[in-house]
């Protein structure tokens, strides 16, 4: 949590105003800044890390890199720019996507507009101006007509709660908040906490340098192979040819990614079809390969079984101990109700004489102690600690900041018992106040890029409506925010996800109440829905 003041803000002592603040220098921040520029409003990005990139400019522990294909996790507002700019890998890693970020920043000349090491504190709506002051970590007191959060959904970061976890004397790093000149970890033994995603794409490089290393897994992800490779420029000649046409059928796709054909139910196939599309799936390298390979997986419990099955055999197959093999298999949750990851190597690094998995079902962490970790009456004793271990996810970096709206009303307070949004992107009670891809829209369940382009165009076509009709402020309706909370909800609860203790439920933040965060309506059909909103002039919203 950041210190918080929550005294009210004084208009008189604005620093900077402006029609739009974009909270964030992330894709969706440089974005909507460079559209918003070009369509005359006056707008800032302030972000509190020291340069663009959001999610790319923190997470640089080894081996992260996107698991969306990076000709499908890039701009497509631009022809040039997707024209000009090349990609090398089919899986681009952190510094590709990071000096991509900083080229968008580049090409569009961004910088002026964006200020960094800035963090948001306190947003408050004031209702005699009909505008929003915000206050900042650098001193600054704006006032705005509207604010965007512009936050990424991943960006809230979370530590363990073990017991002397401040004791431990080694080293301790976060893959959330990597060290800019990286880390050697040649010749010490090293603790990973977590098999999520960023576990899962470091620990085969820390092994490889390290003298050992010992995961802790609580619980175990479902993997597969990400068949990485240098991108062959025929094949990207060719897709950049039919750029156009790919983009537009990723944006009707239900994950933001155009996919061939319509895959049928599992059990419309034969088990001998089953396995050979299961086959294929895994060796797409492609997670909607696998996932998608049938239309209920993410629905039927026994569909789903089947694809788990594959999986399962699969990492029995890599891992020589048949112990280890067992506890790296997943077996108390459908596959795709945690995020499922893509690897380089992941399960053969357990066959390697220096790594040893610990089994926290068996064995729990105790506590960390000043020379390691404690399981049962076991000390490991380390010379790093490597947190892997995940997020406050969509909402955490919402409700760290105090944000007041209508009546002083604070919508930490507000989401209690769960986020409350209009088509994700809009707040009952906090008027001209965005998010984009926030909770309850597509976000995390689709490839952001095309989700991002989504809420900016719709929220910028919505910012030049207002401005054209002579409105001023825009609010979600109490009724339409109602509807759309329980539409997400009753989506949610016909999918396998609320069988998985993860962080599409909130279940990783104790405390955290249990509710599907993001939209599974698809991305196609979500913004159909959002565009019928604006056509009939932006239905369910109030327009003053
Ligand atoms: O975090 P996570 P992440 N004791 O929450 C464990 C995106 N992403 O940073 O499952 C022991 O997935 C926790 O265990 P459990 C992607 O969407 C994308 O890896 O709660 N263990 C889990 O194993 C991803 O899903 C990319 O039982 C503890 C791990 O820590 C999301 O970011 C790359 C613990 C946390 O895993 C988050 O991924 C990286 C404790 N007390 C991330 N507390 C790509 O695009 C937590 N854990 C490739």
């Amino acid at each position: 949590m950041t210190n918080v003041d929550t005294r009210p803000l004084n208009a008189d002592e604005a620093t900077a105003t402006y029609d739009v603040m974009i909270v964030g220098a992330g894709f969706a921040g440089m974005y909507l800044l460079h559209k918003l520029r070009g369509l005359g409003f006056t707008a800032r990005v302030f972000d509190a890390a020291g340069g663009v990139g959001g999610t790319w400019y923190w997470n640089r522990y080894p081996g992260a890199r996107c698991d969306v294909m990076s000709i499908d996790y890039s701009f497509s507002f631009d022809p040039e720019l997707e024209q000009e700019w090349q990609w090398s890998e089919k899986y681009a890693t952190q510094p590709e996507i990071l000096r991509y970020a900083n080229h968008v920043a580049d090409r569009y000349d961004l910088w002026p507009d964006m200020q960094f090491e800035t963090r948001i504190e306190a947003a408050h709506w004031n209702e005699g101006l009909g505008r929003w002051l915000v206050t900042t970590s650098a001193g600054d007191l704006v006032s705005t007509g509207h604010v965007v959060m512009a936050v990424g959904t991943l960006s809230a970061p979370k530590l363990p709660e073990i017991p002397g976890i401040e004791s431990y004397q080694g080293a301790t790093y976060q893959t959330q908040k990597w060290p800019h000149e990286g880390v050697d970890f040649t010749g010490k033994r090293v603790a990973v906490i977590g098999t999520g995603s960023s576990a899962i794409q470091s620990i085969p490089l820390i092994a490889a340098q390290a003298t050992h290393t010992t995961v802790f897994q609580r619980t175990p992800n479902y993997s597969m192979p990400a068949g990485n490779r240098p991108l062959d420029p025929a094949e990207v000649a060719t897709l950049k040819a039919n750029y156009r046409d790919y983009r537009q059928r990723a944006k009707e796709s239900f994950f933001g990614v155009p996919i061939e054909g319509e895959p049928k139910l599992c059990f419309e196939a034969t088990e001998e079809e089953r396995q050979a599309t299961y086959q294929a799936g895994w060796d797409s390298g492609n997670l909607v390969g696998l996932i998608g390979g049938f239309a209920d997986i993410l629905f039927n419990k026994e569909a789903n079984d089947t694809a788990a099955e594959f999986i399962r055999q699969q990492i029995r197959s890599i891992v020589d101990d048949p112990e280890t093999a067992e506890a790296l298999c997943p077996k108390d949750y459908p596959v795709g109700t945690k995020r499922p990851c893509l690897d380089t190597n992941y399960y053969q690094t357990f066959n390697k004489p220096n790594v040893r998995l610990v089994n926290l079902r068996q064995t729990p962490i105790t506590e960390i102690t000043p020379k390691g970790i404690k399981v049962g009456d076991e000390e490991i004793e380390v010379d790093a600690i490597v947190y892997a271990t995940g997020f406050d996810a969509m909402t955490g970096s919402f409700t760290r900041v105090d944000i007041q709206g209508v009546g002083g009303v604070k919508l930490a307070e507000e989401w209690t018992n769960g986020p409350r949004t209009y088509l994700g992107v809009a707040m009952t009670g906090f008027p001209n106040f965005w998010a984009v891809t926030g909770p309850q829209s597509p976000s995390v369940l689709s490839n952001m890029m095309v989700s991002i382009e989504q809420h900016v165009d719709w929220i910028t076509d919505c910012l030049v409506h207002l401005r054209d009709k002579g409105y001023t402020t825009i609010e979600a309706e109490a009724s339409a925010q109602e509807a759309w909370v329980e539409h997400s909800n009753e989506l949610g609860n016909q999918t396998l996800y609320p069988l998985a203790n993860s962080w599409y439920m909130g279940a990783n933040v104790p405390g955290k109440p249990r509710v599907f965060l993001p939209y599974i309506g698809g991305c196609g059909p979500y913004r159909e829905r959002c565009n019928e909103v604006a056509a009939k002039g932006y239905e369910g919203f109030k327009l003053a």
